[in-house]
């Protein structure tokens, strides 16, 4: 399997994030995707090869005009107001205020354009933006060239961002955007497989109204877990898109058991669909030692999910979303990868 990285992600760096009351380092830091790929090269997964250039066009195709357009102007229009650091909004228009008036200034526009605090921009995170799109959009490229498989090792990860608001350490959705592209090149249906453990509500908003895109998410309960505000079981599309969106919500301490029956039956759903090719929003936040979740995968448990993916036999291509804990992201995140290539070999 070959994957698709770029060095740019690491320009993204040095990001606050405000965790239980306190102002602290992210998370969401460079060194995930150095171990990651650290690993891609001692497992000998295949190929390291660098993203082609990409404009923005395909991410016009999910995410609003206006969206795409401000996102390289919002570190420039922070530092001119004569600030530095990280940019973070403070002020959203929730219910009771006007979300259809686009305000003037840079933090106003910082919480016109977000749905939380979790998506700090510094001075390199919008070529990392960009890097990590030009990933993705590479690595798909190669699966609809004829490889049964691809990875699209991408940092910043993608899914928590909608058509028009970022959020969860994400500025545009990856997952999505090659969806999207996979219909415009011919496709006739995508499923995008989300096992990260938040709810990619980024990605349910995107397609919502859509039968040409399946979403299956499999997640912690957002009755208790971020993203909060989506991811319930009732929420399964709408007009066109009716029976379309499957969520699989999860209470904390949730092991492989349920895990996987739950993987397998988003798995039964997505073989029904018969999709053409398969966007696998790859997490590894359901890691029991997470640092930031509540599930207890473990892991000798992420072969077994790459396995269960080969099985469907359809061209997969695997987005990196989450997965804080860096001493075990390699392990877990590769594990899946070469879970999936084993089972392929049958
Ligand atoms: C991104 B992905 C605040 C914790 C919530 C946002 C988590 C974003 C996860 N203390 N922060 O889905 O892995
Ligand atoms: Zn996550």
């Amino acid at each position: 399997m070959k994957t698709v990285y770029s060095p740019l992600h690491a320009g993204h760096a040095g990001t606050m994030e405000l965790n239980s009351g306190e102002l602290m380092p992210g998370f969401e830091k460079p060194s995930r995707a150095e171990i990651i790929r650290a690993r891609v090269e001692s497992e000998k997964l295949g190929p390291i090869l660098a993203p082609e250039p990409h404009d923005l066009a395909a991410a016009r195709r999910v995410h609003r005009a206006d969206y795409i357009d401000f996102l390289p102007t919002i570190y420039p229009a922070w530092e001119e107001s004569g600030r530095s650091g990280s940019a973070i909004p403070f002020t959203w228009p929730t219910r009771g205020l006007r979300g259809d008036v686009r305000p003037e200034t840079i933090d106003a526009l910082l919480g016109f354009y977000s749905f939380d605090a979790g998506a700090p921009f510094v001075k390199g995170t919008w070529d990392a933006i960009k890097s990590s799109y030009e990933v993705a959009l590479t690595a798909a490229a190669l699966v609809k060239n004829g490889e049964r498989t691809a990875f699209a090792l991408c940092r910043p990860p993608g899914h928590h961002a909608g058509d028009a608001f970022m959020g969860g350490y994400c500025y545009i959705n990856n997952a999505a955007v090659v969806a999207q592209w996979y219909r415009d090149q011919g496709a006739a249906r995508v499923s995008i497989l989300d096992v990260d453990y938040h709810h990619g509500n980024g990605t349910q908003q995107i397609f919502y109204a859509r039968g040409d895109v399946q979403v299956l998410n499999l997640h912690a309960d957002p009755m208790v877990e971020y993203p909060f505000f989506l991811g319930h079981a009732d929420e399964k599309g709408e007009g066109a898109g009716e029976g379309f969106n499957l969520n699989y919500p999860m209470p904390f301490g949730t092991t492989f058991e349920t895990w996987s029956a739950a993987l397998d039956d988003a798995c039964g759903k997505l073989a029904a669909y018969a999709p053409d090719v398969v966007v696998v929003s790859l997490g590894v936040d359901t890691f029991e030692k997470d640092p930031i979740s509540q599930f207890k995968l473990k892991c000798a448990d992420y072969p077994a999910i790459g396995c269960r993916i080969a099985k469907l036999g359809l061209p997969t291509l695997f987005v990196m979303e989450g997965g804080y804990a860096v001493d075990e992201i390699g392990v877990n995140a590769v594990g899946v990868l070469t879970g999936f290539e084993e089972a392929s070999r049958g």
